[in-house]
């Protein structure tokens, strides 16, 4: 089954080079960044669900399999995390964060999301950029299941935003009226955190 392919934005920069934000050291390797244990997830248990809710009209709740079930899309993207690594040309599977954010019909003073992970993490984006044709909820990358450190079994994708904004571990998105800093946000991280105008620290 072909799937639907989108190609990122930032990746049609230009050359390597311009593809590569102020700041940034291009690796091969995919490092692993996150504050705390990996945690045991069973995403085939009864109590994994993956929770829509806040500023909406239809909350909702999904389970691993219904959202392995809904339309997949391939997203073609680059990987900036503030610690100064950037990861060109990887292939993420998932399900666009528009169709599952439509669903839930977004109240019109709904203008922020706060996603929610396992353990209590959490972090905050702007809902016009978290629905970006390219953002979505991946659990694939190169064509296979995730690795638990890298977010298994769902994670966030925003690859417009530096690499902390992307949750892993996810089970809930927040619709929100208003802004509110997340667990990196409260540490310091910048509110927006756009690696083109290295938004790496403070409000
Ligand atoms: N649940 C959770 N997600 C998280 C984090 C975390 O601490 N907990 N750290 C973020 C940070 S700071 C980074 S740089 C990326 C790293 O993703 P990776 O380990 O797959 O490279 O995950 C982000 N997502
Ligand atoms: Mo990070």
């Amino acid at each position: 089954m072909s799937r639907p392919k989108i190609i990122s934005p930032d990746t049609q920069r230009g050359s390597a080079k311009e593809r590569t934000p102020p700041g940034q050291t291009l690796t091969a390797k995919w490092p692993v960044l996150h504050y705390g244990n990996v945690p045991k997830v069973d995403p085939a248990r009864a109590d994994w669900k993956l929770k829509i809710f806040g500023q909406c009209d239809a909350e909702y709740e999904l389970s691993y399999a219904d959202i392995r079930a809904l339309p997949a899309v391939d997203v073609f993207c680059d990987m900036h995390c503030v610690t100064h690594w950037s990861r060109l040309d990887n292939t993420f599977t998932g399900v666009a964060t528009k169709l599952l954010i439509e669903r839930a019909r977004p109240k019109p003073n709904a203008r922020f999301v706060m996603c929610h992970s396992e353990a209590g993490f959490t972090v905050n984006v702007p809902l016009e950029e978290f629905i970006k044709d390219d953002c979505i909820l991946a659990y694939q990358w190169e064509g296979k299941d995730l690795e638990p450190d890298h977010g298994w079994p769902l994670r966030g994708l925003v690859p417009q935003l530096y690499l902390w904004k992307s949750a892993k571990w996810l089970r809930g998105i927040e619709l929100r009226g208003t802004d509110a800093p997340g667990f990196w946000e409260q540490n310091g991280y910048h509110m927006h955190g756009d690696p083109w105008e290295e938004e790496r620290f403070g409000w």
